[in-house]
């Protein structure tokens, strides 16, 4: 049935956006929304992809970036303000285990990216760059994406 994964996906989905954003009381009545209507929020869901209002504006190193050596850390610059309280970076090797990586930081300026240092050097192989924000409108953002360690030597 097809309505079944679905649902428990949109369940889920709901639970990870609004656990920084509703109290616990608003979540479980969103979740018994979000059985009961699933046309709803699959249309809701849709609109809000579209919308997101803070985005990835760009990285470093950037999504399939080819390094010749570790990076000393990940920089994040999104397209509006996030709230670097709720702001969660992580990196991952190809094993999906976690890498060492300090507390995210910002700079109190305009523009200014998310910063977070790697206190020892990654060796040769494929990362994932993992990260979670929020806008000051509440909005959650995440996104991940993957670069290279030692392929630029060919
Ligand atoms: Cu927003």
């Amino acid at each position: 049935m097809d309505g079944v994964p679905l649902a428990a996906h949109l369940s889920r989905r709901m639970r990870e956006r609004s656990h920084l954003i509703y109290p616990v009381a608003t979540r479980a009545v969103l979740l018994v929304a979000a059985g009961a209507t699933v046309a709803a929020s699959v249309a809701a869901r849709t609109a809000d992809a579209a919308w997101f209002h803070l985005r990835l504006l760009r990285a470093e190193p950037a999504a399939d970036a080819r390094l010749g050596a570790s990076p000393p850390r990940v920089a994040l610059w999104f397209t509006e303000r996030p709230e670097l309280a709720v702001t969660r970076v992580r990196l991952l090797d190809a094993r999906g285990t976690p890498v060492a990586l300090a507390a995210p930081t910002r700079a109190d300026s305009a523009g200014a990216p998310v910063v977070a240092v790697l206190p020892r050097p990654i060796g040769v192989g494929t990362y994932t760059v993992v990260w979670r924000t929020m806008a000051r409108d509440g909005h959650v953002s995440d996104g991940r994406y993957a670069f290279l360690v030692g392929g630029a030597a060919r």
